[in-house]
């Protein structure tokens, strides 16, 4: 069984800079993908007091070697919003990152056989404390470490159900086109990484409501956010980002070939 973009996917993804693949998991897969999520947070958990502290924007992070834990803006500052490179605390993601559903399209998108892995990242938008992401794009973050940022593509794995509700991932379409645009000028810290509102167009905006086990293909150049989980409902995700192979890892600089 293969698993490679059909020609009309491949054209989608040029054109709007993502493809869906809606209940590509089965339940009882789902179910074990959860596990490894879970037990990668509560490992996370249990390390960060070794970690090195910092704030950005009053926003919350610890380092531990490469590995960047990010936490819940104040009041809910003991809660994880993101770990990256998620693999590093488990093995078990290994599994999903090698799984031919995934790269399979992943080699369409980059036209090659042989993949390694750039960077993997848990968000976890936990109810009712989980934060938004605002409008982003992935590529000005990585640009000054990659050689190639135009070969980085990603891919967004709903392990729960997600809607507009829990805070669902949401895209400019077609904002991939433009390359790297200029970011937001607040004087914040951070605010170099959020795209300039004058930039793209915000009635161009998808929320994409998917089920658990959808995936979502996207460029690293598309601008994209999210909204806050106000439900009760879980909105966890895995994103996984690729490049040809025998290339070194964002944080680690060691190489993971799939
Ligand atoms: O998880 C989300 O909804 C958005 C994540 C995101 O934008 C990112 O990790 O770059």
């Amino acid at each position: 069984m293969s698993y490679f973009f059909s020609e009309k996917e491949q054209q989608k993804y040029l054109d709007d800079g993502f493809v869906c693949r809606e209940s590509q998991f089965s339940q009882k897969e789902i179910i074990s993908f959860r596990k490894i999520f879970e037990s990668t947070v509560k490992k996370a958990h249990s390390i960060s007091d070794t970690g090195k502290e910092y704030f950005l924007d009053k926003k919350r992070f610890v380092d531990i070697d490469c590995l960047t834990l990010q936490y819940e803006p104040e009041p809910h500052n003991q809660f994880l919003k993101v770990i990256e490179p998620a693999h590093s605390l488990n093995d078990g993601l290994d599994e999903i990152t090698s799984d031919r559903r995934i790269t399979d399209p992943i080699k369409s998108i980059l036209s090659t056989n042989e993949i390694s892995l750039w960077t993997d990242k848990l968000n976890l938008k936990r109810p009712k404390v989980g934060s938004g992401f605002g409008w982003h794009q992935d590529s000005p973050y990585w640009v000054h470490d990659s050689e190639d940022v135009e070969s980085l593509p990603n891919v967004y794995i709903c392990l729960d159900n997600a809607n507009q509700s829990n805070g669902c991932f949401s895209v400019i379409k077609g904002s991939h086109k433009e390359g790297c645009l200029p970011g937001t000028f607040d004087n914040s810290q951070l605010g170099g990484f959020y795209t300039d509102k004058d930039c793209f167009d915000i009635k161009d905006a998808v929320d994409l409501e998917a089920s658990e086990g959808s995936l979502i293909f996207f460029n690293q150049h598309i601008v994209h956010g999210s909204t806050a989980n106000h439900s009760d409902q879980e909105r966890r995700a895995y994103i996984v980002t690729y490049q040809p192979k025998d290339r070194a890892m964002l944080k680690s600089g060691k190489i993971k070939n799939i």
